[in-house]
């Protein structure tokens, strides 16, 4: 099971990224998207567990996305699942398929259904839809008739998938917008999933939550109706930090994917996409990168140690003590050695982040890449 764990990796945690106060650049960063890729590779190239890169459209687009696959494929990587976006452009300021103007939410439906070709073109499955759209103020507009107006949309776009192309709709409870998000939370993206039809599911970002949440639950429940498309694992202490997953809470990480394997999840054909959604706003991209992939890696193996017929017999038995003490054995167990073994039997080196660093590759990057604009949030 460890050895077939994929994560997929986003083309944005290669650029430069920030805050509102201040986005660092760093050097060697990528200035295009080839480059992007070129560094996503080296993830894959040392984890053995990063075969997938998603996309950002307009940030990713080229002039040929047959040569960007092709570019991919070279490298030993695919092209994963392609993210819309519609939370830069002006005409959105009061939102994208939510928008009162339908000449702005038919531009919307159009970016989407361009993302549709880019798919074809880079033999992507998946659209994934984050929309900003939401409101400020209360009266600012219609809760419902923004509902009408998304489900509306949504249904558009759906009716242009091709059969084996699906919809990831992610939720996020606030920002951008401050007093509601039109998708604020799982049970809103369910309902949309569920009117649309079979080929949508819903995206789990561990940073979109209240504080306190019980994601796990979310999970366990997304798990049980066959709608969990995907996770955007990050951390965060405070709100959607977009930290390495595993930094703020190796505990929540673990539970989580303690679900994930009681539901058999884990498994490849079971339909959920393990995706990282951070940005690296001060440390070293690539490095964080394959950290963050350990972090996963390390999660799931704690996961897998569960005795699931001991935890299924305390509960049964409702020994409360025994059945916690069962996962707590689980997640206190060092199992690095089990995952450096993983790596020598895939003929990989042991500690992938020592691996990358003695490999020169960020070095070399950095002495290569001057001129041209580095790649970053908007760029
Ligand atoms: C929104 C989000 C979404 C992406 C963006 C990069 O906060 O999580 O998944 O489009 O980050
Ligand atoms: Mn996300």
């Amino acid at each position: 099971m460890l050895a077939e764990q994929t994560i997929e990796v986003p083309s944005w945690a290669y650029g430069n990224s920030g805050t509102r106060f201040k986005v660092f650049s760093q050097s060697g960063v990528p200035r295009d998207p080839y480059e992007k890729i070129a560094d996503a590779a080296q993830v894959h190239r040392y984890t053995g567990a990063a075969p997938r890169v998603s996309l950002h459209i307009p940030w990713d687009r080229v002039g040929d996305f047959a040569d960007l696959r092709r570019h991919a494929e070279d490298l030993g990587v695919a092209i994963g699942v392609i993210n819309s976006n519609v939370f830069q452009d002006d005409d959105y300021m009061l939102g994208s398929l939510c928008h009162p103007d339908p000449a702005v939410r038919r531009k919307a439906v159009a970016h989407h259904l361009e993302c549709l070709d880019v798919m074809r073109a880079t033999g992507s499955g998946a659209l994934k839809i984050w929309l900003p759209d939401g409101l400020n103020y209360p009266g600012q507009d219609d809760l419902r008739a923004r509902q009408e107006r998304l489900a509306d949309a949504l249904a558009q776009i759906y009716a242009a998938l091709d059969p084996d192309q699906r919809i990831l709709l992610e939720y996020k409870l606030f920002e951008p917008a401050f007093y509601a998000m039109d998708i604020p939370d799982w049970g809103t993206a369910l309902l949309h999933c569920m009117a649309l039809g079979e080929q949508a599911d819903v995206v789990l970002d561990t940073g979109h939550h209240a504080p306190g949440t019980n994601i796990e639950f979310i999970v366990a429940q997304l798990l049980r109706v066959g709608r969990l498309g995907a996770f955007d694992f990050n951390s965060r202490f405070y709100a959607d930090d977009d930290l390495m997953v595993g930094a703020a809470d190796p505990f929540q990480l673990f539970r989580i994917m303690n679900e994930i394997v009681a539901a058999d999840a884990l498994r490849p054909g079971s339909g959920v996409n393990f995706m990282l959604d951070q940005c690296h706003n001060i440390e070293p991209k690539i490095p964080a990168q394959i950290r963050s992939v350990m972090n996963v890696q390390e999660a799931t193996a704690k996961a897998l140690l569960v005795d699931r017929a001991a935890l299924h017999d305390a509960q049964q038995a409702g020994d409360v003590l025994g059945a916690h003490g069962v996962l707590m054995d689980a997640y206190s167990t060092d199992v690095r050695p089990l995952l450096a073994q993983v790596r020598l039997d895939k003929g990989l080196d042991p500690d992938p982040v020592a691996a990358f660093a003695a490999s020169g590759y960020a070095r070399r990057a950095a002495a290569e890449r001057v001129g041209g604009g580095q790649a970053g949030w908007g760029a």
